[in-house]
């Protein structure tokens, strides 16, 4: 398709769009360009809830999800709950690339991610103390998208069960300003497909809580047959669909990919109404769509495109 190559990513990270576009453009691979998006975003801290300093946990720390997949060989490094490293989505390229596993999680992530060489650094900001200093004097009030109350007579924790608190009071919406994790598919002329996410998860977030953005055909998934997708938004839920993996599928079976998109988006809503989330598509041919659930307070989503045709990434909405 004569608009290959192709770069595609979620939320208006436009210097993201650049990096890994100018990575294609100098040669490198669809994983050198999804790999140099995601760390362009992990540096520039965008939205504060990709890298370091956003999304302090429950006990203040930041913590990092990363993703890369290689739809040729279908490998996949995927690293949940890094400490210290900034570069998630180089620790992820790291796992994928030195070693036979899939996701490595928490502690002995970021001790791998030592003995490869990735630098150790507090990702603890001013602003990630602020932002978790407000919330302890809040009496650790529930962030917009949290469904576990801690017990406000005992600081925060221990949790109540759900179904003590009103649905409708447990999962509030999100607002424009709760961008998230960026999502990366990155298509070369020889229709190599990758794709791949980086995020520092959700505030308040219980010490080793997980969202989508590292799991497979969650947060993001290629296959160099059919195509990639990549998703933001609640991971809790989402994750739960795997939208990524069955945007995929629909694509391979012949949908078009703002259909693929869309249905991968109404499953989930078969369950969760309001639930906040996106998702981005892109098929062999270099053709791509996006998807969103609208809900209060979130009724567009804006994603960045550049191809052969628009050398400047575009901002893209649906
Ligand atoms: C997560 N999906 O951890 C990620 C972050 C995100 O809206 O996109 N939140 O749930």
């Amino acid at each position: 398709h004569s608009s290959l190559p192709l770069v595609i990513n979620t939320w208006p990270f436009k210097n993201a769009t650049y990096a890994a576009w100018n990575a294609l453009k100098a040669g490198g691979s669809v994983l050198d360009a999804v790999e140099k998006g995601c760390a362009r975003c992990e540096m520039e801290q965008c939205d504060g809830s990709v890298g370091y300093g956003g999304s302090p946990d429950e006990s203040g720390e930041t913590t990092l999800d990363a993703m890369i997949m290689n739809g040729d060989t279908m490998e996949v490094g995927a690293v949940a709950g890094l400490r210290r490293i900034k570069n998630a989505i180089g620790v992820a390229r790291a796992v994928m690339e030195h070693t036979d596993h899939t996701l490595l999680v928490g502690e002995s992530a970021s001790v791998f991610a030592e003995n490869m060489g990735f630098i150790a650094e507090d990702l603890t900001t001013n602003k990630s103390l602020n932002i978790f200093s407000q919330w302890l004097k809040g009496n650790c009030q529930p962030n917009y998208r949290k469904n576990v109350y801690p017990d406000p007579s005992k600081s925060c924790g221990p949790y109540r069960p759900k179904a003590t608190v009103a649905r409708s009071k447990r999962a509030p919406h999100a607002n424009t300003h709760s961008h998230d994790t960026i999502g990366i598919i990155a298509l070369d002329r020889d229709g190599h497909v990758a794709a791949g996410t980086s995020t520092n998860g959700l505030t308040h977030k219980v010490p080793g809580r997980v969202g989508d953005s590292p799991i497979v055909g969650a947060g993001a998934y290629a296959d160099s047959a059919a195509g990639g997708a990549a998703a933001t938004g609640d991971g809790d839920v989402m994750m739960r669909f795997l939208p990524s993996y069955l945007a995929v599928e629909l694509m391979r079976a012949g949908a078009d990919p703002s259909a693929a998109c869309k249905s991968a988006i109404s499953r989930i809503k078969r369950h969760y109404s309001e639930f906040f989330g996106a998702i981005i598509c892109a098929n062999t041919t270099g053709h791509y769509g996006a998807a969103c659930n609208r809900a209060p307070g979130f009724n567009q989503f804006h994603y960045m495109v550049s191809n052969s045709e628009t050398d400047t990434p575009i901002l893209k909405s649906v």
